[in-house]
């Protein structure tokens, strides 16, 4: 008889530990035993649900005494003014957990609040249960707009846009002057400058081409280069590099002691570091003074053009 009963507490203990996990609210009368989620405006993944609808959940079962009493979980859904929407039940006798799963759907009207009455047979009850609907969370206030930067130096223009707002002259939109180092308009960059340097020439022309009869590059800058070149049949040369004396000066007649063929080209190239590159070109016809095309090599180019 001892070994019987036992077993019967161990099988009774295993019950107990297969029961369904408690929900948030429990009802633990004599009676019986109810539970229910708190969160019955919500889904259970935790979504709001819209204010017609409402979701109460949880279970129910009655004490399982030998006299059996019959319980009933009534879930009402009330307007704020009090009215009754909608209500429903869940009755259960026989000691087994009975779930509550009805939805309410109750669009247009708003569900301001559930109220459950957990009552056993005979119409005792416990005092009713009430649940109001959350307040709807306040929307996110607006992030704060970020207060434009100054305009230090008063042309109008803040920075990022003005690339030197100490520089009143430095502005999107200013004149870009080429070569000064700066950026004047805020483009990227300062604009390549073109090689001061004067180039002063004569010519004469003969019977099968011109002569040069005096050539020189004067006020070149510093760290400038010349470079005469020489295309066409019977050039005296093909490139030259004629040194520029401190000065920026330089004569070139002596590269040219005869007297240049009807065909051939003649380049004179100044270059400078970070700068567009002056470059005369004399196309040399029979008979006649040749005419000085001028051109512009920019930085990094190789060959010349137009300017
Ligand atoms: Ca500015
Ligand atoms: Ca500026
Ligand atoms: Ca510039």
């Amino acid at each position: 008889m001892m070994r019987r009963l036992g077993i019967l507490a161990l099988v009774t203990v295993a019950a107990a530990a297969a029961a369904p996990q408690a929900l948030a609210v429990e009802f633990k009368p004599a009676w019986g035993y109810a539970a229910i989620d708190d969160n019955p405006f919500n889904e259970p993944s935790g979504s709001a649900l819209p204010d017609g609808q409402a979701f109460p959940r949880g279970r129910i079962k009655d004490a399982g005494t030998p006299d059996g009493y019959a319980v009933k979980l009534t879930v009402s859904a009330f307007t704020a003014a009090g009215a009754t929407l909608a209500s429903y039940s869940v009755t259960e006798s026989k000691a087994v957990y009975t779930p509550i799963d009805h939805r309410f759907a109750l669009d247009p009207n708003q569900i301001a609040y559930l109220r459950y009455d957990f009552c056993r047979a005979d119409g005792t009850c416990l005092p009713a249960y009430r649940i109001r609907r959350p307040a709807p969370a306040p929307a996110p206030s607006p992030a704060p707009v970020p207060a434009p930067p100054p305009d230090r130096d008063g042309d109008g223009v803040s920075p990022p846009a003005d690339c030197d707002d100490t520089n009143s002259t430095v502005h999107p939109g200013a004149r870009e002057v080429p070569g000064n180092g700066i950026d004047d308009d805020c483009a990227g960059g300062d604009t390549p400058g073109r090689v001061a340097a004067a180039v002063s020439y004569e010519w004469r022309a003969t019977r099968t081409g011109a002569r040069v009869l005096r050539m020189r590059v004067g006020d070149a800058p510093p760290g400038a280069a010349v470079e005469v070149r020489c295309s066409g049949r019977r050039c005296p040369f093909k490139r030259r590099t004629p040194a520029l004396k401190a000065n920026g000066s330089a004569s070139l007649t002596k590269l040219f002691r005869h007297s240049l063929r009807a065909g051939t080209t003649i380049e004179v190239r100044i270059t400078a570091p970070d700068s567009v590159g002056k470059v005369l070109r004399f196309e040399i016809r029979r008979k006649r003074v040749p005419q000085a095309r001028r051109l512009c090599l920019p930085p990094g180019a190789a060959k010349p053009a137009k300017c």
